[in-house]
């Protein structure tokens, strides 16, 4: 029996350090299994798991191009003015977390992967079971599964210290299956808008986020409806003169970057830059010799290198995934879509949309960061490359698509204020701002802090009421139009048809 037990823990553990928390292998094998189910030819399942997994290494590619230019930036603030700061970033948030639980609480880092299988396996019955969950969407982004999990452990412990070990895995197992299930969930609709039926959900950290900035773009777009004020998409402006310079998405970026990193970039000035080129022993940073103007250039163009790979990637894998999944959902899971990366919504719509939201977020987390500093708050956040992008361009693009240009520079705005004032009261309460940084994104700014208040002062019916919350999201979705909403991912033609003749 302890034999067999031990090959099923070898097993899992294989399945999760190369398959489940690497998601281009993840959607290989799902692209791989879904043209296994529709009975493709061999070849042609193989050369679909390949594309997929290719695709989605090109991704990974531009993601880690962004996040390792621009990162030691942002963080580097926190050096230069000697500030003790927590950094929002998931990767800053997860070692915070490694780093501290044991000292914290006693308990090990260990117990997070099996709060991880516990609570994927769980978004798949509950998704399995959705004629009474009304669950769509399976998350897949074992990447930030792993951080979340982190997180969500640290946040159980803190709210019931005294809590056995398999009961924090079976609660928060339940907590967090339901959270990427409903939370993936809540972006179909508005993913579908803006993809024209790509057929997968967002499986990130922002599914609340992308809910709530879409539904606010919504009543703008309906507000400026009322006066009478046309709404006009980024797309749709035609800047005069030499502006025009700016519609060519490549030029806007690579002129907006070199402004932004420019700036900040000279306010860190050269020896930093050298310094971080001995501690990372040459890996990134300036050599001795090398030209400060042509490495403020290279680096900032490099935003707009970065992006263009990214897109690559994502048209490469998302065709194939959409394609492959049918042969899932018709088997399966019926009804379903696959959760993915965020990064995957930056190939469609307007892709200015991309920098504009991730400039008014910067915008919005700098005004929130002075802020804390002139209030002098005892946490003070230091921006990370991660929530400030990724987030926010994201609302970027999901606000210019439903609202136009206005709501694309409002709402990620808003977006940043939330951010730094969500983390920096729950980073500091929770005890993980003592360990230097927190994960940040947004839904774990707000929705978090929020389960984490009534998880503390309510205990047990606290725990019941977030279980409850997250139950009657989907139902309340459901039935808002009970007509579409399998419709959107069975049938996106007749759902937009359907949307078409209500809209006249
Ligand atoms: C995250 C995280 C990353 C990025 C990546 C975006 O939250 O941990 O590595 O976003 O998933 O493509």
């Amino acid at each position: 029996m302890q034999q067999f037990v031990n090959i099923l823990i070898k097993i899992w553990e294989y399945f999760a350090a190369n398959i489940l928390t690497q998601p281009a292998y993840m959607i290989g094998f799902i692209v791989l299994l879904g043209y296994i189910l529709e009975k493709k030819p061999i070849y042609e399942s193989i050369a679909g798991f390949l594309k997929a997994v290719i695709g989605y290494m090109i991704l990974i590619v531009g993601s880690n191009g962004l996040v390792s230019s621009f990162r030691p930036i942002l963080a580097g603030l926190k050096t230069r003015f000697h500030l003790t700061a927590t950094v929002i970033d998931p990767y800053f948030g997860q070692n915070a977390v490694t780093e501290g639980v044991v000292k914290t609480f006693g308990r090990t880092f260990g117990d997070v992967m099996l709060l991880l299988l516990f609570a994927f396996v769980f978004n798949i019955l509950l998704v399995r079971f959705q004629k009474y969950t009304k669950l769509r969407a399976v998350f897949t982004t074992g990447n930030v599964q792993v951080q979340q999990s982190a997180t969500a452990f640290w946040i159980l412990l803190f709210c019931f210290p005294k809590m056995g070990r398999i009961e924090v895995l079976v609660v928060m197992g339940i907590i967090l299956g339901l959270y990427w299930a409903v939370g993936s969930n809540l972006t179909i609709r508005y993913t579908q808008d803006l993809t024209d039926g790509g057929g997968f959900a967002v499986a990130h950290q922002q599914g609340f986020g992308i809910a709530f900035v879409s539904w606010l773009a919504d009543k703008f777009k309906a507000h400026e409806k009322k006066v009478q004020k046309e709404t006009k998409g980024l797309e749709d402006i035609e800047l005069p003169g030499f502006l025009k310079i700016f519609n060519e998405n490549m030029v806007a970026t690579g002129i907006l970057m070199l402004f932004f990193f420019g700036i900040i970039m000279l306010v860190l000035g050269r020896p930093y830059f050298n310094q971080l080129y001995v501690s990372t022993k040459g890996a990134s940073g300036l050599a001795p010799n090398g030209s400060f103007l042509f490495y403020i250039l290279t680096t900032s163009l490099s935003f707009a290198v970065n992006l263009a790979i990214l897109q690559l990637g994502v048209r490469t894998f998302v065709g194939e995934l959409t394609e492959s999944f049918t042969g899932i959902s018709d088997r399966l899971l019926p009804g379903s879509v696959p959760g993915i990366d965020v990064a995957a919504t930056f190939a469609f719509g307007e892709p200015n949309a991309v920098t504009i939201g991730f400039l008014f977020g910067a915008l919005g987390q700098f005004l929130a960061i002075a802020a804390l500093l002139v209030l002098h708050s005892p946490t003070i956040i230091i921006a990370g490359f991660i929530p400030l992008f990724f987030d926010n361009a994201a609302f970027g693009v999901y606000a210019n698509k439903r609202a136009g240009a206005k709501a694309a520079m409002l709402l990620p705005f808003i977006s940043g204020l939330i951010q730094v004032f969500g983390a920096a009261f729950i980073s500091s309460w929770i005890g993980l701002s003592k360990f230097g940084g927190y994960l940040g994104m947004f839904d774990w700014d707000t929705v978090w802090p929020f389960f984490t208040i009534l998880m503390k002062f309510l205990g047990v019916v606290g725990i019941i009421a977030v279980i409850v919350i997250l139950i009657a999201i989907p139902q309340l979705e459901y039935r808002h139009d009970p007509d579409n909403y399998f419709l959107m991912v069975t049938d996106y033609d007749k759902y937009k048809e359907n949307m078409a003749k209500k809209t006249k």
